[in-house]
């Protein structure tokens, strides 16, 4: 061939490589646009945590809604919106439950991946505060507040070929009917053990069961926030809420509110008992609270201690509150008269 030849053959070819360099430029970035599709097409969810009344003594401890479908690779970004803080966990299957201030352990701030094989778990979260996880593999993922036991979620991650059943409209239309639902229900504030006509519920709740597990109300309140009695008179304080904790404190708040303070003793029946001889005096009833749910594979847990009983030896005005919750404004009085 001669050299001529050869440049002749190149010359007609360059139509040709010219049309394959455009091809190979167009299927590049179609091979790219592929690589960047999943990212282009994952879905952002939204739901929120918890929810409250004006008054701040209504608190709703439940992801709302607490069910989700989304596709593999989407994310959902959970806020909270009530002043009771709350935790946004996923454990791994078989997962001990830790302490909330122990974490996974440790804990993600502002974003985690979740795809079921590492827990992950957020601090506590305050009001107006957001976490997001991305999903990126299929399956059932059980969502829990460390917390509060009876606020749990489901979120089914499927194939992004797989139809999803419900849009973001339908969720939030969602979260508003179950709010509003756990908000309004009265029950929960009713006292239900009438022990002595000197008796205080404290609190009460009620959990409401769902597809996707448990939401709860909390009343963050003393039924009877002002009780009058005469001096020598016992008042006795019923925790009344299955999940949640509270305390009775009258005076200094100790700094681990878990014991009661020192000057209480225990009655025969398991109720702690305070005497108060000065509206000085200081008397701290320790954490109030049910006994868990027991569950086939777990040990028997003991009865807890849901009684705290204070006896008034002098005249006065004795203001207490919940060490836990007076925050949220559970405080009361007790008037004793001579
Ligand atoms: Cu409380």
């Amino acid at each position: 061939m001669s050299t001529n030849l050869v440049q002749q053959l190149s010359e007609q070819d360059l139509p040709t490589h010219h049309l394959f360099n455009i091809f190979s430029k167009v299927r590049l970035m179609l091979i790219a646009g592929l690589l960047l599709l999943p990212q282009l097409l994952a879905a952002q969810w939204n739901a929120t945590v918890g929810a409250e009344s004006n008054d701040l003594g209504r608190q709703a401890l439940a992801f709302l809604p607490n069910e989700i479908w989304v596709h593999a690779g989407d994310s959902i970004t959970w806020t909270v919106t009530a002043a009771e803080p709350h935790t946004v966990t996923f454990l791994t299957d078989g997962q001990i439950r830790p302490p909330f201030n122990v974490g996974c352990p440790g804990f993600s701030a502002g974003s985690a991946t979740f795809d079921g094989t590492s827990c992950i778990t957020t601090g506590i979260l305050s009001k107006g505060e957001k976490f997001t996880v991305v999903f990126p593999v299929t399956g059932n993922f059980k969502l829990v507040c460390l917390i509060h036991e009876d606020m749990t979620g489901i979120v089914h991650v499927l194939a992004p070929s797989q139809p999803l059943p419900h849009d973001q409209e339908f969720y939030d239309r969602l979260a508003q009917t179950e709010s509003g639902a756990l908000l309004a229900d009265r029950d929960a504030a009713k006292p239900k053990h009438r022990h002595s006509h000197n008796g205080v519920a404290v609190g009460g709740g009620e959990i409401v069961a769902t597809g996707a597990g448990s939401d709860t109300l909390s009343v963050m309140r003393f039924n009877d926030p002002v009780i009058t009695v005469h001096a020598g008179e016992t008042v006795e304080w019923t925790n009344e809420d299955s999940v949640t904790t509270h305390t009775v404190t009258f005076g200094t708040e100790p700094q681990d509110p878990f014991p009661p303070s020192p000057n209480v003793t225990v009655d025969p029946d398991g109720a702690r008992h305070g005497v108060l001889n000065s509206t000085s005096d200081s008397v701290h009833s320790g954490f109030l609270q049910a006994a868990p749910q027991d569950r086939v594979g777990l040990a028997q847990a003991s009865p807890e201690v849901t009684r705290f009983r204070v006896t008034f030896s002098k005249p006065g005005i004795y203001p207490y509150i919940c060490a836990l919750h007076d925050g949220l404004g559970m405080k009361g009085k007790v008037v004793v008269l001579p």
